[in-house]
């Protein structure tokens, strides 16, 4: 029988779970499986979903190799389309199912298009153009996703991951992106990037700065980049920053990777503990603190019990009178349970009318519209407290690129469906 393509289905079984939820080995590998068979490979594109999984396609002059990974099962779908004589899809079969580490596969094959079923329409004989190998470029087109069941964000990179490891607490990765250049990720979710990074870091560290009378000691929980830590060094009259952040190759990726937020590891005024912020602040002395910011990642894996009581009750407890605690509070439209439940609590410990909720705008972070918690011991407000003229000598001193005081007293201002959150609706 004469075919114009034929076409195998694989399924590959008891693969390495890791494999099968790494964006980049899956692409190299079914890239490198086309090569391999002799393909001319166009355009590959690859996405990895949170938190595993990762589907993608090779287009090849001579059809396409797909796949769809389920780590959480060790299995992987694929399916090979060949036409013509020149490319045995076999090849990528025995390649790949050496690649994904699998324990046992099977496949099937299909001819596809039977010719004497077929005629040929002559409208289209040349109407492509030059579609020699030669004449075609391969264009990579790689994605980072993060994703819960409704709703993702995707960036595309440029294919070669610059860091990723597996640390005690977490899965760290470095992406170079096209559009937000280098993208710090933790378990598959976006922790910063190069160009919107400030938004973040500006937000959750000078509205405290600016509405707290005098502070001399800060203490950040979490902040394993450096963001914060280089947002509150830029006061000089800031004594001590503690920062307590339990990750250390979070650190030392930052460090090599970006090194524009990792900017003041070396400075003499930063007191740098790779530990627990749970356990730190459970054993902290009362009142020693001016402000704690609480620079956590989301409340999963780590990041889970610095979104509890306890812990918020201890940091309460280690402010001094004019304390202020400032935390992430997540997106009100993204985690809407955590951000109301948390909101509830801080206002259980810190007073109803000592809580204050502001916005940011991330275009990075789930849905853009990002969260933070102002919350004082002794009702300073943080629009009252606001010093304009000292706020903007500031802000224009250290050309900041977000903040600033209109900012500082917009960011208050809040959409309705925020504060009906806020009110419990
Ligand atoms: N989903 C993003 C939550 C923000 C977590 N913190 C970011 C760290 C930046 N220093």
């Amino acid at each position: 029988m004469n075919t114009l393509g034929r076409q195998i289905l694989v399924e590959y079984y008891n693969c390495d779970p890791d494999v099968l939820n790494d964006v980049m080995l899956i692409e190299t590998s079914m890239v490198a499986a086309a090569k391999k068979a002799e393909a001319t490979v166009i355009n590959s594109t690859f996405h990895h979903f949170s938190p595993f999984g990762v589907s993608g396609v090779v287009v090849i002059q001579e059809s396409h190799l797909a796949i769809h990974t389920w780590p959480d099962y060790g299995y992987a779908a694929v399916d090979i389309f060949t036409c013509g004589e020149t490319v045995n899809p076999w090849i990528c079969y025995n390649f790949l199912k050496e690649a994904f580490k699998s324990g046992y596969a099977s496949a099937m094959e299909l001819l596809r298009g039977q010719t004497e079923l077929l005629s040929k329409n002559d409208k289209f004989v040349g109407e492509y153009g030059d579609n020699t190998p030669e004449a075609v470029a391969y264009h990579r087109n790689v994605w980072f996703t993060e994703r819960n069941e409704n709703v993702a964000f995707s960036l595309r990179h440029k294919g070669d991951r610059l860091f990723v490891g597996q640390s005690p607490f977490q899965k760290v990765e470095v992406y170079d992106t096209f559009a937000y250049g280098r993208l710090l990720t933790l378990d598959g979710m976006v922790m910063t990037t190069e160009k919107d990074e400030y938004v973040y870091h500006e937000m959750i560290s000078h509205i405290a700065m600016q509405s707290h009378p005098d502070p001399k000691r800060v203490l950040i929980i979490g902040g394993g980049d450096g963001g914060v830590a280089r947002e509150l060094l830029r006061y000089q009259s800031v004594e001590k920053v503690v920062m307590v952040e339990i990750d250390g190759m979070v650190i030392d990726a930052s460090k090599q990777f970006l090194p524009q937020i990792a900017s003041e590891f070396q400075n003499p005024r930063l007191e740098l503990h790779v530990a627990d912020g749970i356990d730190y602040v459970a054993n902290a002395a009362d009142g020693t603190f001016d402000i704690v910011i609480v620079d956590s990642t989301d409340p999963v894996g780590p990041g889970e019990g610095l979104f509890t009581e306890t812990f918020y009750r201890g940091v309460h407890r280690l402010l001094n009178d004019t304390g202020i605690m400032v935390t992430q509070s997540e997106s009100p439209r993204f985690n809407t349970k955590v951000f109301q439940e948390i909101f509830q609590c801080y206002k259980g410990i810190f007073g109803q009318d000592n809580v204050h909720c502001y916005l940011a705008y991330i275009p990075t972070y789930p849905t853009g519209m990002w969260s933070f918690s102002f919350s004082s011991k002794s009702g300073i407000h943080p629009i009252a407290a606001l010093n304009e003229e000292k706020a903007q000598a500031f802000v224009e001193a250290n050309k900041l690129q977000y903040y600033d005081a209109d900012i500082h007293r917009a960011a208050f201002t809040l959409p309705v469906f925020v504060k009906n959150l806020l009110k419990g609706n």
